[in-house]
């Protein structure tokens, strides 16, 4: 992208970062790209390469085969787990650190399970489609934070004998509702949305930008690639979010 455009494209963002007092971010697989942790549909190398992610994330898949669907999960936590935030995680806390103080409204909402924007510091985040730390027992419902990678047994079991999951939305199950609610709150009622690194195709999360759009407020996407948002937005910048957003959210009069 010519320096002029990116230049244009970071004042006007700045404009819109002044002018508002509540701003929604989505994020996507692509914000946790430049920490090392490949893209949702660019997950599969090595002996996973030959498997469909989207197939994979789903309730059959685990059905059918829980220990594979296990293995995958815990070899992308173990991955996780050597990967820290990058500079675009750390940019945004230092945003929401600075709304906040000024006393306005900042909600991050995140497709990410890998919980990379926690550990960048990020307070209050909506998780839409959980995460992988967390398992959940598919017998007696008991949710706990599993730390341990790997695990010494796929899929790992409760101490009621059940077979513990992800605590993540798989495709055709429903969002946790409290979440969904808050983020689409958010959405409607935020003078500024800003969707970043994600592929915009997986509902409902694609959706909040148009409805941030619909509400009436300014919107921006950061990606490289175009995205079925990218024509909605008043701005949307061809780039990566670890190296555009400390840029554009630094020395803002
Ligand atoms: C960079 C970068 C860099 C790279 N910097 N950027 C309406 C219409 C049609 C279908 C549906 C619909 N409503 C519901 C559905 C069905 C389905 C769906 O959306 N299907 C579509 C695929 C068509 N949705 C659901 O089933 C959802 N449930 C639901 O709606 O329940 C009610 C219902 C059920 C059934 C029918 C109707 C209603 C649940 C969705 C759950 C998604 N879960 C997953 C897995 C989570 C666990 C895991 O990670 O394994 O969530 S799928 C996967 O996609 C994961 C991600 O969070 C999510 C989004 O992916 P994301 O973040 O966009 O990643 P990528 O990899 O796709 O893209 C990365 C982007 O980054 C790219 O654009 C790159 O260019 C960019 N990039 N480097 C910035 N450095
Ligand atoms: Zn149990």
């Amino acid at each position: 992208m010519p320096e002029e455009v990116l230049q244009t494209q970071t004042e006007m963002i700045r404009g819109f970062l002044r002018e508002t007092d509540a701003i929604a971010v989505l994020t996507g697989a692509g914000v946790s790209a430049e920490s090392g942790i490949p893209t949702f549909r660019d997950a599969q190398t090595g002996l996973w390469a030959r498997y469909d992610p989207m197939e994979l994330a789903t309730p059959q898949a685990f059905a059918r085969d829980p220990a594979l669907v296990s293995r995958w999960y815990d070899e992308r936590r173990r991955k996780s787990a050597d990967c820290e935030p990058n500079p675009g995680h750390l940019a945004l806390t230092r945003l929401q650190e600075e709304f906040e103080a000024a006393g306005k409204h900042f909600t991050l909402i995140t497709q990410n399970v890998d919980r990379l924007h926690q550990r960048a510091g990020s307070r209050g985040l909506l998780e839409l489609h959980g995460t992988f730390w967390v398992w959940r027992c598919t017998s007696c419902g008991e949710e706990r934070e599993e730390w341990e990678v790997p695990f010494p047994e796929h899929p790992p079991r409760c101490q009621c004998g059940g077979t513990r999951r992800p605590s993540v939305v798989w495709f055709g199950e429903t969002l946790p509702e409290s979440v969904l609610a808050a983020a689409w709150q958010a959405a409607e009622h935020c003078g500024l949305f800003l969707s970043l690194g994600t592929s915009s195709l997986v509902e409902p999360a694609a959706s909040l930008g148009r409805v941030a759009a619909a509400a009436g407020a300014k919107t921006v996407e950061i990606n490289p690639q175009e995205t079925p948002l990218s024509p909605w937005v008043d701005v949307s910048v061809r780039g990566t979010t670890g190296k555009l957003l400390p840029t554009i959210l630094s020395a803002r009069e």
